[in-house]
């Protein structure tokens, strides 16, 4: 269903911006931000941290965030890189969202949609973004291949997610940068840490190692990393107080 309407949406989209206007857009010719760079650099945290007003599972989440105050204060709390989303029917996102966050931060962005055509990722290298997603569990592994390649040809960083040994073995490819582990199922939204631990081993050492949702406490942070993950991805845990920026301060404290 997510699918079906997305590719209505980029249909409608494509007309109003042609793929020549992306290409002539401010962003488009910046080199990106290495993750990679960020993920492992001393001063940093490891954590990416996501901007959503809601989401599927929970609804609303935080309708009063501002997207260029919270993104910096993630920064200035040595986030490694910053996730936003621009889908509205389900995130609550905007286009403009990681324009903002572009303008406010000097750190690599994750265009955290569900990528399903070339243009998105050419509209993500438009807005400024750093890094672009692809989910195993909507994708064929020939698009993942065409698509990492795609994006890697425009300088963009590529995470892929999986949420089992089933999705990693058949995704798997040379044209990613970071394999995350969804410890949510996006089927019934439970969500599971053991996820993580249980898959880490399986990803090759050339790929960055990401465990991605339900990450809560700092000591979970100790525990993924002990059993080698260089990143990780929370969004709610800041998200649904009243001041992200300060949480995201005191979590990492
Ligand atoms: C963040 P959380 O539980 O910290 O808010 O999770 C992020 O991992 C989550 O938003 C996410 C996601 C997804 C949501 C990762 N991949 C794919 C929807 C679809």
């Amino acid at each position: 269903k997510i699918v079906l309407r997305k590719k209505e949406e980029i249909v409608a989209a494509k007309a109003l911006v042609s793929v020549q206007d992306l290409e002539n857009s401010l962003h488009f010719n910046r080199t990106p931000y290495s993750f990679k760079e960020f993920l492992l650099a001393e001063d940093r945290t490891g954590i990416i941290a996501e901007f959503k007003r809601r989401s599927p599972s929970k609804g609303l989440i935080n309708g009063i965030a501002d997207v260029a105050e919270v993104t910096q204060a993630y920064n200035a709390a040595g986030a490694s890189a910053l996730s936003v989303l621009t889908d509205l029917d389900f995130f609550g996102g905007k286009t403009d969202d990681i324009l903002a966050a572009r303008a406010a931060n000097n750190i690599p962005i994750l265009r955290k949609d569900f990528m399903i055509d070339e243009y998105q990722i050419l509209e993500a290298k438009a807005w400024g973004a750093d890094i672009i997603l692809l989910i195993a569990s909507i994708l064929t592994p020939q698009q993942i291949n065409d698509f990492g390649k795609f994006a890697k040809g425009l300088g963009l960083n590529v995470l892929l997610e999986v949420h089992n040994l089933e999705e990693l073995e058949r995704s798997i490819c040379p044209n990613l940068d970071a394999i995350g582990v969804n410890n949510r199922n996006l089927t019934d939204f439970t969500v599971d840490i053991q996820t993580s631990f249980g898959l880490v081993n399986k990803i090759p050492d050339e790929f960055l190692k990401i465990s991605e949702s339900a990450i809560s406490n700092p000591q979970t942070i100790k525990e993924l990393k002990a059993a080698g993950f260089n990143g990780f991805l929370i969004g709610e845990n800041f998200m649904k107080t009243d001041n992200p920026g300060n949480a995201i301060k005191e979590f990492v404290a």
